[in-house]
């Protein structure tokens, strides 16, 4: 299987993420990069390519301009109004709050466009996310070009972002990105399906009055788990997407055996829908060693996982999201990717390893 990389994703280097109570060095961190790419080297899972630039019109396509504008200029304003450390919100047009007015204040307009306090804005943030999605992009043109699978080792990750809000370490929606970019090349139907720990809130957002992107999550219970208050399985979808939205949230402690069978019944769904393209979030922070989350996989159910997906037998991209047990992160991804490469076609996609 290809992989599409660039060094460049590792120039956002933030200092800071609110974790606690208090500041620490962010999980999602440039390193998370070397140690994915290092095990594509070491098992020999493909060529490695280097991403076409798409500019910003495919980013423009699903999310708001003002809150693009925004991202592109947030450090450099920041920085004009003298702050030394790195941007966190501090206020937001919460309830009863909420005037639909911008701010004009630097401040006022990261309380504005932000979704959470996790997620520090630094030098080259908004590169890193071109550079993310310039990856997602090359990596979907590939996959619809030959019909063979691709993994898009993207950085930032994309999934929380909304149309006009970043946070949970996202900026662009990679996957809605890919998505919108398909459909605009001529496909009818899309699934996106998401198997990070966290719910994906900000495909969710971008689809939810949609019927031509299909978006399934499984997810710890947003009761329990970040991002709180999206994520429940009575969001099914509204107007003309009413029913394409499936959210599985799961409780904390989940192993492998509940988790493959909320995948069984997204896969399912899946076929009933008859997409032309999937499109797989791939966060590994299932794994039981997360230090942010709280599930129990192990490394070798992220093969068969791969497997599975292999026997809706589409052309598939898989789209990096989260994942923070930095050590095995890089085995997890790789055995996604290397249990759907080796599996066959249909047929033994539910054997267990
Ligand atoms: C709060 C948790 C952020 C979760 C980010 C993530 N700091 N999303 O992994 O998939
Ligand atoms: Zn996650």
């Amino acid at each position: 299987m290809l992989t599409f990389h660039s060094e460049d994703t590792k120039k956002r280097r933030a200092k800071t993420e609110l974790d606690g109570g208090r500041l620490v060095t962010p999980y999602e961190c440039p390193e998370r990069v070397d140690i994915v790419i290092d095990r594509v080297r070491k098992v020999g899972l493909g060529e490695i390519r280097a991403p076409e630039a798409y500019g910003l019109d495919p980013v423009l396509a699903v999310h708001d301009r003002g809150y693009i504008a925004f991202l592109e200029r947030a450090w450099e304003e920041w920085v004009a109004a003298g702050h030394t450390g790195e941007p966190l919100p501090l206020a937001w047009p919460t309830r009863r709050m909420d005037s639909g007015r911008i701010p004009d204040n630097i401040e006022g307009k990261i309380g504005y466009y932000a979704l959470t306090t996790d997620t520090s804005l630094c030098p080259n943030t908004f590169a890193a996310a071109q550079t993310s999605k310039d990856i997602a992009l090359s990596a979907l043109d590939y996959v619809i070009t030959t019909s063979e699978p691709a993994f898009g080792l993207c950085r930032p990750p994309g999934h929380h972002a909304a149309i006009d809000q970043y946070g949970g370490y996202c900026f662009f929606n990679n996957a809605a990105i890919t998505a919108q970019h398909a459909l605009n090349g001529g496909m009818r139907k899309v699934a996106i399906l998401d198997v990070d720990f966290h719910h994906g809130n900000g495909t969710q957002d971008i689809f939810y009055e949609r019927d031509d992107v299909l978006f399934l999550s499984l997810h710890g219970d947003p009761r329990q788990e970040f991002p709180y208050f999206l994520g429940f399985d009575d969001e099914i979808g509204r107007g003309k997407g009413e029913g394409f939205n499936v959210n599985y949230p799961l409780p904390s402690g989940t192993d492998y055996a509940t988790w493959a069978s909320a995948l069984d019944d997204a896969i399912a769904r899946m076929k009933d829908y008859q997409p032309e393209l999937l499109i797989v979030s791939l966060g590994v922070d299932t794994f039981e060693n997360d230090p942010i989350s709280s599930f129990k996989l192990k490394s070798g159910d992220y093969l068969d996982c791969g497997r599975r997906l292999k026997a809706l037998g589409l052309p598939t991209l898989f789209l990096l999201e989260g994942g923070y047990a930095v050590e095995e992160i890089g085995i997890n991804v790789v055995n996604v990717l290397t249990g759907f490469e080796n599996a066959q076609t249909s047929g033994d996609a539910a054997t267990s390893i």
